[in-house]
């Protein structure tokens, strides 16, 4: 609590100017990461994964998207994701052509919009299960003196050349929020909770850090610390966290499971991680965010505004972005999408969703012109 807040209830109401933790980040990204924690006092940001690219009937049409579709607006965030770039692939581990995506990045900047971007890299010790070999002892491999570490400096070449390719039509680098090895505290991933210790995950997080600015110079990165939803605690969240110097941003993963009409796990478990998460990021002086959350095929009516809404209640959060709209998965052998779409269940509460006052979309955000400060 800052000094007014002993004289005005609840956390201090003036927010504090926060500085990128990249000294180097270019100023579109310093502005961001300032602008957004005052945006945060308005509102969060309503974001959706690969929402340009796909949507649950169509893919790769112009202009489209489900969001908008039903809304009328773009979402404010726009999720992306990386997989498969480390191996030089041209597709990201769900087909997304990577030279489509720049493309998308560069449309939803130039609107005003909000770029994260995740990574699925898959283990360094092959390809069959991807991001989810959690038994090879990879994160000890790729660290500095590992048998897999040169191996890593290459993807990050690779990633780093990406960062660096996404400029608007004036040449300024776009920026991006940076969520590298998230869900960090779960066991599925092969950096996760059971496959390497505390320490391990820090210096993989610091070196990512260090490697990218230092040596690759990629300078338009905020850096998203996020786990997933499993913490009862600051400690348990904060086990794996690389230090105040190596994130701008803490966050989490939470999805829905169950029946929203037999149990209120979902609300009573977000509100609380959304509690921690306002401690220590007034703590720290970091941004917040629901970094991924979702329930599959959104079959209650009301989700956006009975659940969702009610989970984050007054909890100041920058966004919360909801996962992709694969439609029919041949692989799962079911529609996976969170987002709704035209004619869909939950079509109408999100319709209120949207016009609810705290509620920030593309046209909100583009605004505040979130990159000049
Ligand atoms: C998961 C699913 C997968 C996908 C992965 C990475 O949640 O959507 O189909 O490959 O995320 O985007």
């Amino acid at each position: 609590m800052c000094f007014l807040g002993l004289l005005l209830p609840g956390n201090c109401l003036l927010a504090q100017d926060q500085a990128p933790c990249d000294k180097n980040a270019t100023p579109q990204t310093a502005a961001l990461c300032r602008n957004l924690k005052k945006l945060a006092a308005k509102g969060f940001m309503f974001g959706h994964q690969d929402d340009l690219a796909y949507g649950v009937n169509w893919r790769y049409e112009n202009g489209r998207s489900d969001v908008k579709e039903v809304a009328g607006d773009y979402p404010a965030v726009y999720g992306w994701e990386l997989g498969g770039l480390e191996a030089n692939e041209d597709k990201n581990i769900d087909g997304v052509p990577f030279k489509k995506m720049r493309q998308f990045i560069k449309e939803g900047y130039e609107r005003g919009g909000v770029i994260t971007i995740s990574w699925h890299a898959r283990s360094p010790f092959g390809a069959q299960k991807g991001a989810w070999d959690t038994t090879h002892g990879s994160v000890a491999s790729i660290l500095p003196a590992g048998i897999n570490h040169e191996l890593f400096k290459t993807w990050l070449d690779e990633l780093a050349k990406f960062f660096l390719s996404l400029k608007n039509s004036k040449g300024e680098p776009t920026p991006v929020l940076f969520r590298p090895f998230h869900e960090l505290t779960g066991n599925w991933f092969w950096w996760g909770r059971n496959a390497c210790t505390p320490e391990q995950f820090k210096v993989l997080y610091r070196f990512v850090k260090y490697y990218l600015t230092e040596v690759k110079k990629v300078h338009n990165l905020l850096y998203v610390y996020n786990t997933s939803a499993d913490f009862k605690t600051k400690a348990e969240f904060l086990e794996r966290y690389p230090g105040d110097d190596m994130v701008d941003m803490i966050s989490f993963d939470t999805y829905q499971y169950d029946d929203p009409a037999k149990s209120d796990w979902f609300i009573k478990n977000t509100g609380f991680q959304l509690g921690l998460l306002d401690e220590m990021a007034a703590e720290k002086n970091k941004l917040t965010a629901i970094a991924e959350t979702g329930y599959e095929q959104i079959p209650f009516a009301t989700w956006w505004t009975d659940v969702l809404s009610k989970a984050i209640g007054q909890h100041r959060i920058s966004y919360v972005l909801v996962w992709r709209n694969h439609g029919y998965n041949e692989w799962m052998k079911k529609m996976h999408y969170y987002a709704p779409y035209k004619g869909q269940t939950s079509e109408a509460d999100f319709i209120k969703f949207y016009q609810q006052e705290n509620t920030l979309f593309e046209q909100d955000v583009a605004k505040e012109k979130l990159y000049s400060y």
